[in-house]
C-alpha cells in the first residue's frame, strides 16, 4: 500500500487528527485555560452553576459505580484465575439468586431516580426562573455567520458582542435573551454562563444570565449552521453597572457625522454596502448584514475572525471572502479610491 500524503500542517489522517484533538483537549480542558471558549468547570452565573453541580453530582455517582464495578471484576479477574491443579475441575454451579438479582435491580433503579430528580430540578431552576421585572432584555439573532444583537428597551442594534451589565450580591442584574434565527438552526453557548439554547427559524427560545465578574466570555455557535460555523463567536462583555451605562449611552446616539468625513460618507452611501447594513441616522438602513453604526466599538470584525484594527477592517473591505471563506458578503471590487474612502468612513464610527 502506497504511504499516505501528509499535506502540509492542516492535512491529516483520520487517528492523527484524532489523537491530536485528544492531547489538545487534556492539555486545555482542565485549569488556569489558555484556551479562548470558557471552561465548562468554572461557572460564573447560576444557570451554568445548576449545569455544573449536576454534573458534578453525575461524576461522582459514575466514578462510584466504576470503581465498584471494575474493582469487583479484577478481584474476580485476579482471584479465580486459572490454575495448573485444576484442568479438570469445574467450579461450583449456582443457580438463582432472589435476593442478589432483586439487589442489582433496585440498586441501579434508584441511582436513575436520584439522577433524574437531581436533573429535573436544575432544569427547572434554570428554565422557570421568573425574571424581575428590572431585567434588561435583549434579543439574540442567529445569521450565518454572525450574531445581530438587539436591545429593544434600549433602542440599540449591534453584533457578535453582547454587553451585560455584572450581578453583583448588593445590586443583582439579570439579561434575558430571546434567542431567534434568521436562516437555519443555530445554538448560543457561552460555557461559563448557561448552557446551549438552541435558535430555530420560526421559534423563540429564551435564557437568562446573571454574571458575576466582569470580564469578557467567549462562546461559539453551537450547532452546525454551514461553511462558517467555527467562525461564527459569540462575546458576552460583562461591565460593571457605570460600564454598562456608558456603553449603553454611547450605543443609542446615531452614528458619528463629523462633518470633515461629509466625502468619506457619501461615498459609502453611494455603494450598495446599504442594502445590507445599517448606519443609524444615514440612508444606510439594511439588515441582511452587521449594523455599522459603531463599528469601532466591537473588538472583532467578522464575528470573531479579526482583532477590529483599521488595518483588518481595510482588509475586511477589500476582500471578506479571502478571510472569511463563504460568508455572506460578496467582494464589492471597490477601487482604491472608493476602498480608503469607505474604510476612512466606517473607521470613525466608534
Ligand atoms: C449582500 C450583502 C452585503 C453587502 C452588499 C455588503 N455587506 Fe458587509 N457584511 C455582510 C454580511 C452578511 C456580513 C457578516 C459576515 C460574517 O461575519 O459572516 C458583513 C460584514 C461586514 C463588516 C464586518 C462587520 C462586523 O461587525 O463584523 C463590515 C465592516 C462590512 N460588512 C462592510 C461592508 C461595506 C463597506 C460594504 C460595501 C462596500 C459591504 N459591507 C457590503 C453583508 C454585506
Ligand atoms: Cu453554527
Amino acid at each position: 500500500m502506497p504511504a499516505r500524503i501528509i499535506k502540509s500542517g492542516t492535512t491529516m489522517d483520520f487517528p492523527g487528527r484524532f489523537i491530536v484533538l485528544l492531547v489538545t483537549a487534556a492539555v486545555f480542558a482542565p485549569g488556569e485555560s489558555v484556551y479562548p471558549i470558557g471552561n465548562v468547570f468554572k461557572p460564573e452565573a447560576t444557570p451554568a452553576e445548576s449545569i455544573y453541580n449536576v454534573s458534578l453530582l453525575m461524576l461522582a455517582i459514575c466514578a462510584a459505580i466504576f470503581l465498584v464495578v471494575g474493582g469487583l471484576l479484577l478481584f474476580t479477574i485476579v482471584r479465580f484465575r486459572r490454575h495448573k491443579m485444576d484442568n479438570s475441575r469445574e467450579p461450583a454451579q449456582i443457580y438463582g439468586s432472589n435476593r442478589i438479582e432483586i439487589a442489582w435491580t433496585v440498586i441501579p433503579v434508584l441511582i436513575v431516580i436520584v439522577l433524574s430528580m437531581a436533573t429535573a430540578r436544575a432544569v427547572v431552576e434554570v428554565q422557570n426562573k421568573r425574571m424581575p421585572p428590572d431585567a434588561l432584555k435583549a434579543t439574540v439573532v442567529g445569521h450565518q455567520w454572525w450574531w445581530e444583537i438587539r436591545y429593544p428597551e434600549l433602542g440599540i442594534v449591534t453584533a457578535d458582542e453582547l454587553h451585560v451589565p455584572q450581578s453583583t450580591l448588593a445590586k443583582p442584574a439579570h439579561t434575558f435573551l430571546k434567542l431567534q434565527s434568521a436562516d437555519v438552526a443555530h445554538s448560543f453557548w457561552v460555557p461559563q454562563l448557561s448552557g446551549k439554547v438552541d435558535l430555530i427559524p420560526g421559534i423563540t427560545n429564551s435564557m437568562w444570565l446573571d454574571p458575576r465578574r466582569t470580564g469578557i466570555y467567549l462562546g461559539n455557535c453551537a450547532e452546525y449552521c454551514g461553511t462558517q460555523h467555527a467562525n461564527m463567536l459569540i462575546r458576552v462583555i460583562v461591565d460593571s453597572p457605570a460600564d454598562f451605562e456608558k456603553w449603553a449611552a454611547s450605543q443609542k446616539v446615531n452614528a458619528s457625522s463629523d462633518p470633515h468625513l461629509e466625502a468619506a460618507r457619501a461615498a459609502f452611501l453611494s455603494l450598495n454596502c446599504i442594502n445590507c447594513h445599517t448606519v443609524s441616522g444615514t440612508a444606510a438602513a439594511g439588515t441582511f448584514g452587521p449594523d455599522l453604526s459603531h463599528v469601532m466599538s466591537r473588538t472583532t470584525l467578522g464575528a470573531g475572525v479579526l482583532p477590529n484594527t483599521a488595518e483588518n477592517l481595510r482588509a475586511w473591505v477589500r476582500d471578506p471572502q479571502a478571510i472569511k471563506r463563504g460568508n455572506l458578503m460578496p467582494n464589492m471590487q471597490l477601487n482604491s479610491r472608493e476602498l480608503d474612502q469607505v474604510v476612512t468612513y466606517l473607521a470613525s464610527l466608534k
